[in-house]
């Protein structure tokens, strides 16, 4: 069973009642601070972006190339999660932006009271955008509103066109789908047709936006994106 969210195949009735029971408390507190997150992005004007994916999707090497590209247009922090290292916090801290790294130990996802500690320790510039990269999961960190405005999920052309119908929670939940590793195209048996489908079988309207950080192609879409939120 996941520990922090209980996520987990339930057999019996009352073993599932507990269950809810449990999760309808965790979440019920997170979503109080969630709001009180949003608050405080409010008062401050950051946008703040919650960047969901499978781990190995290319959420730090997103982040990589957009603080890199973007620099001198808009101000930027970022919040890193993962279960243990600092590796993506160094990859961050590299492209000379202010960054702290969550480690959740056995955790599978943060949440609105680790954003809340994060956010007194590092204290975002005002007027800034703020990327929160969640552990690399498709399942829980869709059910943790973080006080977040936007949510992007990443998915890569290496995971397979169907992650949309197999993990529709994180997709309903999300505000853009980012394809990334487009220039894999010509080597996987992924059908971009039918991921686009499979997206907006889950939700009509969701925006979807198709890039590769490696070779750059349909970046400048992503950062029109950025820039019209
Ligand atoms: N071919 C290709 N590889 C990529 C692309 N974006 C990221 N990667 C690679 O995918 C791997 C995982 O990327 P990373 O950013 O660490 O993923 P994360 O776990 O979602 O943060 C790394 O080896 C990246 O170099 C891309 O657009 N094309
Ligand atoms: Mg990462």
């Amino acid at each position: 069973m996941c520990a922090t969210c209980g996520c987990d195949t339930v057999t019996t009735k009352k073993a599932s009642r507990q269950v809810v029971e449990v999760e309808r408390d965790v979440l019920h507190e997170n979503n109080l601070l969630a709001e009180r997150n949003r608050g405080y992005f409010l008062a401050k004007d950051i946008l703040a972006i919650n960047l969901v994916s499978s781990p190995g999707s290319g959420k730090t090497t997103l982040l990589e190339r957009t603080l890199t590209d973007m620099k001198g247009q808009c101000t930027f922090a970022v919040i890193e999660g993962d279960q243990q290292t600092t590796n993506d916090a160094d990859r961050i801290h590299a492209t000379g932006t202010k960054v702290t790294q969550i480690n959740t130990g056995k955790g599978c996802h943060l949440d609105a009271h680790m954003i809340h500690h994060a956010l007194e320790g590092m204290r975002p510039p005002g007027e800034s955008i703020l990327f929160i990269e969640n552990v690399g999961n498709l399942v829980c960190p869709a059910m943790f509103d973080l006080g977040e405005k936007q949510r992007v999920v990443v998915m890569s052309v290496t995971e397979g066109d169907d992650k949309p119908l197999k993990y529709p929670d994180m997709f309903y939940s999300s505000t853009l789908c980012i394809i990334n590793k487009t220039d894999l195209l010509p080597y996987v048996p992924f059908d971009i047709e039918k991921a686009r489908s499979n997206v907006h079988k889950v939700k009509a309207d969701l925006p979807i936006i198709e890039l590769s950080c490696l070779s750059g192609e349909g970046l400048n879409v992503w950062y029109e994106w950025l820039l019209s939120k």
